[in-house]
């Protein structure tokens, strides 16, 4: 694949440690924690280097409890399962992994899912119906932008739905797995099955 540096962004989802082992009671996702190396490797692929980062309260609606199990459905306009609580800033799982930049050494960074009744995967919307940006697209825009290399976590949600949201915006997207892991071994190849459908590139890597 030819890509050319000048309109290319390299997009870190999520690469948050509540989805890694090091946060057991958050959403450990398997070997969360070596993405780091691959995603600093992609950047350097790119001009652009731009994060996301779940922003959520320790009171959201969607919170899984003991009756009210991790997966079960949820009631409400912006959520759609119940999640162990995860990502909630001032705490370890907040945190970018090690390795990375610092937050203020990206290009761009995307806050979401910080409303309590509001619970997002992509990261360009703010809402499920994706009609509240985020700003991230109209922000690739004006830098001239036109393809977007994808990892982080995890591959088969908020990796999948971010990637599909910025195909849907009008950029060529390459998803690296070499840089993403996934929840699931079966929802990470119907993953991979819906990105490849909307036209989103899913290369093992680059
Ligand atoms: C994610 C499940 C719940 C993700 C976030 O970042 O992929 N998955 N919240």
């Amino acid at each position: 694949m030819n890509i050319s540096k000048e309109f290319t962004a390299s997009f870190d989802v999520d690469p948050q440690k509540g989805f890694t082992p090091i946060c057991p009671n958050e959403l450990p996702v398997p070997k969360g924690d070596e993405i780091a190396a691959p995603l600093n490797e992609q950047a350097k692929m790119a001009r652009i280097r731009v994060v996301s980062k779940d922003a959520h309260p320790a009171t959201a609606t969607w919170r899984a409890t003991e009756a009210k199990p991790q997966f079960s459905e949820v009631d409400g306009d912006n959520m759609d399962i119940r999640w162990n609580i995860h990502c909630v800033p001032g705490t370890q799982g907040f945190e970018l992994l090690d390795d990375l930049p610092k937050v203020n050494d990206y290009d761009f960074a995307v806050y979401k899912g910080i409303e309590p009744d509001m619970h997002p995967y992509g990261a360009c919307y703010h809402d499920l119906a994706s009609t509240k940006s985020t700003g991230v697209v109209e922000y690739l825009k004006s830098e001239g932008i036109t393809t977007v290399i994808v990892g982080g976590l995890a591959t088969d949600y908020c990796v999948k739905t971010t990637a599909i949201q910025l195909r849907e915006a009008g950029f060529e997207v390459i998803v690296n797995l070499a840089a993403c892991r996934g929840i699931d071994f079966n929802t990470v190849k119907d993953a991979i099955k819906e990105m490849k459908a909307t036209g989103v590139n899913v290369l093992d890597s680059l």
